[in-house]
């Protein structure tokens, strides 16, 4: 079969969550899930090119191209919640250029709304969660005219009805899964503000969270589980990247790059002799100074915390699992092991006062980042957060159905209080006006691309 997978734009489908400027600049990243479906179908000796909008110098003509050209026999596209309407102007495109090619969708968008996603979208099919093995036997039973009934975690449509059918377990063994099909995504065309080469790759090398902060969609995800692939089969993966695109720059997009700091350390002796650059996310109570020290060392120059809040009772309710004197002692460590520090605060938490909101900005003062960025809360769907809202009346039940329809246009619906819009941008000023702060970023900054890129988003962010 032939097959194109497309990956909306994130830029045209802002959330409105930060500026513009700010989104736009922020920078632009593959999609590692279509990567990976695309080599699972390309294993199985399928066709398999890929649209991803943002990256590509002409997104509307490629596409137009390859439906007219190459004439695929499926288009799959990769949907968030956010990029869904995004998704539903190219999929009726796709339809109009041939309305006889099967359409699927996938990504998380899927996950919060299975069926949802066929009533509102002609999508012939939809894939939830992890789909590597979904995509396979989906296509498989295309080709072969096989009974749809059987494959664990496909929506699919029986006449009127919409069938939805039983979710798919989770794969154990990541390793099975092939490395996202890099040759078929436009990988210098990515750009991060912060990165130090031009040029970078992002990796998943775990998937799963067994945490439960309430403000995260996490149970429509990759499941609470933590897995992870084994380190040779990521150190191949760094290392084919590094011999074939020459790239040195990493940046590990899981949730949470260290659960185990036995598996840390594993990988971080193995990385070492690679000498590259990486970033990672982690959690602020899991890090100590021996494996810091040993991160430093395998190459790792910053790591991305959600510190969220300066407040204990606000980091309660939020069901972080951490503390304010957790934040700073791992922040004293992380600084002290000349690793950077990306830190994440949000405020508009339920119940949320000034004074503890204030207490946030005061926090990041103190911990004093590299970078630091405070956003809104969001109400997202499928977190504990929106449900409670639900429960207080704060937002429908429905709200998310109704932006999906167009009957709701805010993307980004936040706990009513007077205060966050003003504390947000008090933050902001406070953290990045400070002449000390400005000084250090300039002396930091690598290059003139760097520093345009940073200007811009500084910009946006005051
Ligand atoms: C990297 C990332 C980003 C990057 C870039 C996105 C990208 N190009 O991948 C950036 C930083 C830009 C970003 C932005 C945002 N993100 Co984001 N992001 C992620 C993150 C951390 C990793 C994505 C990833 O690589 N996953 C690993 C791959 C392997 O998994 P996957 O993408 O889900 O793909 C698998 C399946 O979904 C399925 N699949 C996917 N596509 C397709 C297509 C087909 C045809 C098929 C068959 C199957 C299939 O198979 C894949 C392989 O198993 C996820 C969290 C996560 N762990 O997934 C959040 C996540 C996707 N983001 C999320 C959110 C909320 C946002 C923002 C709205 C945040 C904000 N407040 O601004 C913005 C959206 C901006 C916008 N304008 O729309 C949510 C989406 C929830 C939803 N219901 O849509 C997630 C799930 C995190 C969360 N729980 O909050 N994000
Ligand atoms: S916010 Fe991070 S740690 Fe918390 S549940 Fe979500 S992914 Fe896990």
């Amino acid at each position: 079969m032939k097959i194109l997978l497309i990956n909306p734009s994130l830029i045209q489908s802002s959330v409105g969550h930060y500026s513009k400027s700010l989104e736009k600049n922020r920078g632009i990243y593959p999609s590692l899930g279509l990567g990976y479906i695309a080599s699972a179908l390309i294993d199985d000796g399928h066709i398999v090119f890929i649209a991803d909008y943002d990256a590509q110098p002409n997104p509307q003509l490629y596409i137009e191209g390859i439906m007219e050209r190459i004439k695929p026999d499926m288009v799959g596209f990769y949907l968030m919640t956010w990029t869904f309407k995004e998704g539903l102007t190219l999929l009726n495109k796709v339809k109009w250029i041939n309305n006889n090619v099967i359409t699927v969708a996938g990504g998380p968008q899927v996950s919060s709304f299975p069926k949802e996603t066929l009533e509102l979208g002609n999508f012939d099919y939809a894939i939830l969660g992890e789909g590597e093995h979904t995509a396979k036997e989906l296509v498989n039973m295309i080709e072969y005219n096989l009974n749809p009934t059987n494959i664990d975690g496909l929506v699919w449509r029986n006449g009127e009805q919409i069938i939805q059918n039983k979710p798919r377990a989770l794969e154990h063994n990541l390793d099975l899964f092939t490395f996202p099909a890099w040759h078929k995504l436009p990988i210098f065309n990515y750009y991060d503000v912060f990165t130090y080469d031009r040029h970078f790759a992002t990796l998943i090398a775990t998937r799963g969270c067994p945490y439960i902060c309430t403000f995260c969609d996490r149970k429509n995800r990759m499941g609470s589980l933590w897995r992870r692939r084994s380190t040779e089969n990521i150190i191949a993966e760094i290392g084919m990247l590094k011999k074939q695109y020459n790239i040195n720059e990493f940046m590990f997009f899981d949730d949470n790059f260290v659960v185990s700091k036995i598996w840390t350390e594993e990988f971080c002796y193995s990385v070492e002799p690679l000498n590259i650059k990486w970033e990672c996310r982690a959690r602020v109570d899991i890090m100590d100074n021996d494996l810091l020290k040993i991160m430093k060392k395998s190459g790792c120059y910053r790591i991305r915390y959600g510190m969220e809040s300066g407040n204990d009772e606000i980091l309660k309710t939020l069901k972080k699992g951490i503390t304010v004197e957790q934040i700073k002692e791992c922040a004293y460590l992380t600084k002290k092991s000349g690793i950077e520090i990306f830190a994440y605060f949000m405020l508009g938490n339920p119940y949320e006062t000034p004074e503890q909101m204030q207490e946030t900005i005061d926090l990041a003062l103190e911990v004093d980042a590299d970078f630091t960025l405070f956003s809104k809360t969001i109400l997202i769907v499928g977190s504990e957060l929106f449900d409670w809202a639900v429960k207080m009346k704060i937002i429908k039940k429905d709200y998310w159905l109704d932006y999906l329809n167009g009957n709701e246009t805010n993307p980004a619906p936040t706990i009513p209080n007077p205060y966050t819009q003003k504390y947000i941008k008090k933050a902001n000023q406070k953290f990045y006006m400070r002449p000390a702060y400005i000084y250090r970023r300039l002396k930091s900054i690598k290059s003139f691309y760097q520093f345009k890129k940073q200007f811009k988003m500084a910009k946006g962010l005051l």
